[in-house]
């Protein structure tokens, strides 16, 4: 299958004595709660969905709508859910404390890939569907967006993480990880991000060692993967917008225009 390797997150580790016991508890409290609190679906009551899907005429219904429709609602739900991905980021430790160009900067780079993670959650990788609407949806659900290769892309990423059957705390500690990324070009203070990242990733290995799971670093997908479908996502807007570049651009929320464009 697929090359993995770890988080690559610049892996030199602070000696773990720098963050004391207690530190490394409230940090992890911290960030599993925040997941919890801004997750938009719980985990339970997705899972009772798993298996409802659309039928076939509802489908049908799907593929006869025009592609600037699809892509607004589809566009309002993305949206949507960036908002709790906005929460999520506002109640991490040390984000609001960060200079607001650099809290802009992460959630530019970051909000379509904690979205991609929660995904996951939302997927379910034993037949290929993904909740939407109130049912779990296959992709051919999408075909009318005339994006079917950035539709399968984010499948095919759904499917790798959820043969991993991440748990919540492991989402949560991803996705925290995954923001407060120090890579991120147009940081202006990288340092201070470094640090943050740092902390977490000490109290991520801590919770994998107790739990027995470390063997799922070495399974997460590369981060190239998840930005590389982000680009895709861009490209596809691209396309959309000179194809619509009126109205239907126009009705697209503010929220999604001003970390998209
Ligand atoms: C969240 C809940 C959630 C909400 C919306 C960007 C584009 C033009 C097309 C769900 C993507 C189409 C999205 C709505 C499609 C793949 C999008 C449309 C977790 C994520 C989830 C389930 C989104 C997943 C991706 C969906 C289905 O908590």
């Amino acid at each position: 299958m697929e090359p993995y390797c770890n988080l690559s997150f610049s892996s030199c580790l602070l000696p773990e004595s720098v963050i004391s016991a207690t530190e490394l508890e409230l940090l992890t409290q911290n960030v599993v709660l925040a997941h919890q609190e801004t997750c938009q679906f719980r985990q339970e009551n997705l899972h009772v969905l798993r298996w409802e899907t659309f039928s076939t005429p509802e489908m049908q219904s799907f593929h006869h709508k025009p592609m600037d429709q699809m892509w607004e609602r589809c566009v309002c739900h993305v949206t949507d859910a960036i908002q709790y991905i906005v929460e999520f980021a506002k109640r991490l430790s040390g984000f609001m404390d960060l200079n607001p160009n650099d809290q802009i900067v992460l959630l530019k780079a970051g909000a379509m890939e904690l979205l991609l993670l929660r995904m996951s959650r939302a997927f379910n990788c034993y037949n290929s569907t993904v909740y939407f609407e109130g049912k779990y949806a296959q992709l051919e659900l999408f075909h009318s967006l005339g994006c079917i290769d950035l539709i399968s892309a984010m499948f095919d990423f759904c499917h790798i993480l959820g043969v991993l059957n991440l748990s919540e705390h492991e989402i949560a500690f991803y996705s925290a990880m995954t923001l407060l990324d120090p890579c991120r070009p147009w940081l202006q203070d990288k340092q201070k991000v470094e640090t943050l990242h740092r902390k977490l990733q000490v109290a991520f290995r801590h919770l994998l060692r107790r739990t027995h799971r470390e063997g799922i670093i070495s399974k997460l997908p590369h981060k190239e993967r998840l930005s590389a479908i982000c680009q895709l996502h861009l490209e596809k807007l691209n396309v959309f917008q000179q194809m619509y570049p009126g109205i239907a651009w126009e009705r697209f929320p503010p929220l999604y225009k001003e970390l998209f464009i």
